[in-house]
């Protein structure tokens, strides 16, 4: 098994939103401008811009590089349910996982009952550096901060599903 420093983030597209020669017609601007933010707080993440019926192979790089934590990009819409799909098997694999876009950020107590262990609401590039010292202390960084003090982040409670915070 290799290191669990790596972090995805994840965007999935349906084939509708395909280019006549089979690249999608937009690129994943979110995660692009959340990597970036990671990799200049010295993190390692890796954009994952995929189609459904790529799951699989989503599984097997979990599987093998256990990342840190996944992040998935979210809209309202068919495009959910993959996300809903690779969230489910990520956390039965103790991956945390981490929703933000449209969707979480418009109904994010949902998110949290059904498939996220955090939601991060509006523009996620503070937020994603702080959640990510959460997750991962960085070197040469004091304490990273608690989640109940990152702007923007709203989690439940292991144990207690409905209850959640909204910083
Ligand atoms: C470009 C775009 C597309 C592109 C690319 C979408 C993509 N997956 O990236 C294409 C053309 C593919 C597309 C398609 C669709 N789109 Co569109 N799209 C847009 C548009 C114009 C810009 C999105 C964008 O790139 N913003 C720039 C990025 C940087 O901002 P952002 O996405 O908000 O991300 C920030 C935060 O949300 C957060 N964040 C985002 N993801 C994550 C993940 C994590 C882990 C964290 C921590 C934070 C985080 O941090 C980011 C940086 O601050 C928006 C409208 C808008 N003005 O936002 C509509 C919009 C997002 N689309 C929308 C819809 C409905 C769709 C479709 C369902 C339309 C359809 N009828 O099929 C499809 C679904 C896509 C699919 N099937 O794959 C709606 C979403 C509504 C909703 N409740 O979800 C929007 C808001 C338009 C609207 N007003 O209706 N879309």
């Amino acid at each position: 098994m290799k290191s669990r420093s790596i972090i995805y983030l994840v965007t999935f597209v349906t084939a509708d939103f395909l280019l006549p020669d089979g690249r999608p017609s937009y690129p994943p601007m979110a995660a692009l401008y959340l990597a970036t933010a990671l990799r200049r707080a010295g993190f390692e993440p890796r954009v994952l811009h995929l189609l459904p019926e790529h799951l699989p192979h989503l599984f097997s790089l979990m599987e093998t590089e256990k990342p840190a934590w996944i992040g998935f990009s979210t809209l309202t819409g068919a495009v959910l349910a993959p996300t809903i799909e690779a969230s489910r098997r990520a956390r039965k694999l103790g991956i945390p996982v981490v929703w933000g876009g449209v969707h979480a950020s418009t109904v994010p107590e949902l998110c949290l009952k059904n498939d996220a262990d955090y939601v991060v609401a509006g523009e996620g590039e503070e937020t994603i550096v702080e959640l990510a010292d959460l997750c991962k202390g960085r070197k040469g960084k004091a304490r990273p901060a608690p989640a109940n003090e990152i702007a923007g982040l709203i989690c439940a409670f292991l144990l207690e599903k409905v209850h959640y915070i909204i910083n």
